[in-house]
C-alpha cells in the first residue's frame, strides 16, 4: 500500500487526510501549527465539520493518519493549503501562492524519482506548470522523473465528508500518463466521475465553478434589492421565478463570504482585467450587499427611535459566514455586527454555533426574541427557523422569515 503525505490540515486537508487514511491508506498530516499537529495525533480536530471528529479519532486510534511538522517520504503528496490575495486594497487583487510555494519547498528535500505530486489548493492559471519548475529548482528530481497535477477540492463546507467521497473530480495534467495515475489513486476512495484534461483547463474550470456561483449570488443579491426599493418580497420573486424550468437563481443574502467564492473570482479577474466585466461588478454587487444591509438596519433603528425616542435593542440572528457553521472567516454578517457595534448601536447578538466571540457576547434565541425591541436576521442558520415575531418589527437578509 502507498504512503501518502498531506501538507496543510485545515478545512480541506485534514477531511482529505482522514477519507484516505480510513481507505487503508498510511498518511502523513503535515502542518505548520504545532498545536494542530498535537490535537490531531490526540485524535481531536481544530475545526468543526460534520462526521470529521469521530472519522479522526478512528484513524488515528488505528495508526492510518498521524501528524506531524515536517515531511518524510511518501510516494504520493498532496498540497491543501490556502491560496488567498495578496493585498485586499486594490482594485483587483492577486494571488498570494506563497503557502503553495513553501509547501513545495518543505517537500522538496524528501522527494524522489516516481512521487506522484498533487495540488488539490485552488490556483491561478498556470500554477502546475509552476510548481513544477520549483520543485525541480529545490531538489534532486528531474522534470520528466516525477507527476506534477492539478486536482481541485470541490467540496461544500458542512457536507465536506459526504462531497470528498462522491463528488466528480477533475484532474489538469501536464502529461496524460500523470492524469491516469492520479485519477487511479482518487478511485480508490471516490465514487464521482473523475475527468482528465490539461492542467490550465483544471485550473480555470475550478475558478470557473465559484467565478458562477458568485455570479449568481450577486444576481440574486442585485434583485433583493430592486425588490425590496419597490415594496416586494425577494424570496417570493425569486421563488415563483425558479418556477420556470430554464431559471435557476440562488438565494439573496447579506453578503458572500468564507475563502472561496469571495477570493477566486479575482483569480480570474487579475489574470484578465480587461476581459471580466461581469465578474468584477459580480464581486462588487456581493461587496455592496452588505454595506446596503447595514443601512437598513440603521434605517430601521432610526424610524424606532423617532417613533418612540428611545434607543432600541436590536437582535442579530447570525455571525457565521454561511448557514449551519461555526466558521467566521471573511464573514458579511459578522462585518455588519462589528460596523454596527462601533457605529454606537446596541445590539444583542445570537450565533448558536459559537460559544464565545471575542467582540460579542453570545445569547440564545429566546433571550433576543424576549429582550430585543428590532430583530436582524442575517444568516439562515436552522436554529433560527419558525421564530415567531408576530408583531415585533424585523428584517429578514437572509429569505429565512420573509412573510409571503
Ligand atoms: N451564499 C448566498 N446565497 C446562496 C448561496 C451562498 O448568499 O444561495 C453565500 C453564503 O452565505 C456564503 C457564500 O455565499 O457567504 C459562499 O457560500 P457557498 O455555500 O456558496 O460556498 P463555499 O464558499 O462554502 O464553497 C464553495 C463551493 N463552490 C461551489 O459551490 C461552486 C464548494 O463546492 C467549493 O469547494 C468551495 O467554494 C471552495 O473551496 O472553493
Amino acid at each position: 500500500m502507498k504512503n501518502i503525505c498531506v501538507v496543510g490540515l485545515g478545512y480541506i486537508g485534514l477531511p482529505t487526510a482522514a477519507v484516505i487514511a480510513e481507505a487503508g491508506y498510511e498518511v502523513l498530516g503535515v502542518d505548520i501549527n504545532e498545536t494542530i499537529v498535537n490535537s490531531i495525533n490526540r485524535g481531536e480536530t481544530h475545526i468543526y465539520e460534520p462526521d470529521l471528529n469521530k472519522l479522526v479519532k478512528n484513524v488515528i486510534s488505528s495508526s492510518f493518519l498521524s501528524a506531524s511538522l515536517t515531511p518524510k517520504e511518501a510516494d504520493i503528496f498532496i498540497i491543501a493549503v490556502p491560496t488567498p490575495f495578496l493585498d485586499k486594497n486594490v482594485a483587483i487583487p492577486s494571488p498570494d501562492l506563497g503557502f503553495v510555494f513553501s509547501a513545495v519547498k518543505s517537500i522538496a528535500n524528501v522527494i524522489k524519482k516516481g512521487d506522484l505530486i498533487i495540488i488539490e489548493s485552488t490556483s491561478p492559471v498556470g500554477t502546475t506548470e509552476q510548481v513544477l519548475e520549483k520543485i525541480v529548482d529545490c531538489s534532486d528530481v528531474k522534470s520528466d522523473e516525477i507527476d506534477v497535477v492539478y486536482c481541485p477540492e470541490r467540496v461544500l463546507p458542512g457536507k465536506i465528508i459526504k462531497e470528498l467521497k462522491n463528488n466528480d473530480r477533475v484532474v489538469g495534467s501536464l502529461s496524460n500518463k500523470a492524469g491516469i495515475r492520479c485519477k487511479q489513486f482518487y478511485e480508490t476512495f471516490c465514487s464521482g466521475n473523475i475527468t482528465l484534461t490539461s492542467s490550465r483547463t483544471a485550473e480555470l474550470v475550478k475558478l470557473t465553478e465559484n467565478a458562477y456561483r458568485d455570479t449568481n449570488i450577486a444576481f440574486a443579491n442585485e434583485i433583493s434589492m430592486i425588490s425590496a426599493s419597490l415594496g416586494i418580497n425577494p424570496t417570493e420573486v425569486i421563488e415563483i421565478a425558479n418556477c420556470h424550468p430554464r431559471v435557476d437563481i440562488l438565494k439573496p443574502g447579506c453578503g458572500v463570504g468564507g475563502h472561496c467564492i469571495a477570493v477566486d473570482p479575482w483569480f480570474i479577474a487579475s489574470a484578465c482585467p480587461n476581459q471580466t466585466p461581469l465578474i468584477q461588478t459580480a464581486r462588487k454587487v456581493n461587496k455592496e450587499k452588505a454595506r446596503w444591509a447595514i443601512q437598513e438596519i440603521i434605517k430601521m433603528r432610526n424610524s424606532f427611535k423617532l417613533k418612540r425616542g428611545e434607543e432600541p435593542l436590536i437582535g442579530i440572528f447570525g455571525l457565521a459566514f454561511k448557514p449551519n457553521v461555526d466558521d467566521l472567516r471573511c464573514s458579511p454578517a459578522l462585518e455588519i455586527a462589528n460596523y454596527l457595534d462601533s457605529y454606537g448601536l446596541n445590539l444583542l447578538v445570537c450565533e448558536p454555533n459559537i460559544k464565545s466571540h471575542k467582540n460579542f457576547k453570545c445569547y440564545s434565541v429566546e433571550e433576543v426574541v424576549r429582550k430585543a425591541n428590532l430583530f436582524a436576521f442575517l444568516v439562515s442558520h436552522s436554529a433560527f427557523e419558525g421564530i415567531d415575531l408576530r408583531d415585533k418589527e424585523y428584517i429578514d437578509l437572509c429569505g429565512i422569515y420573509s412573510e409571503k
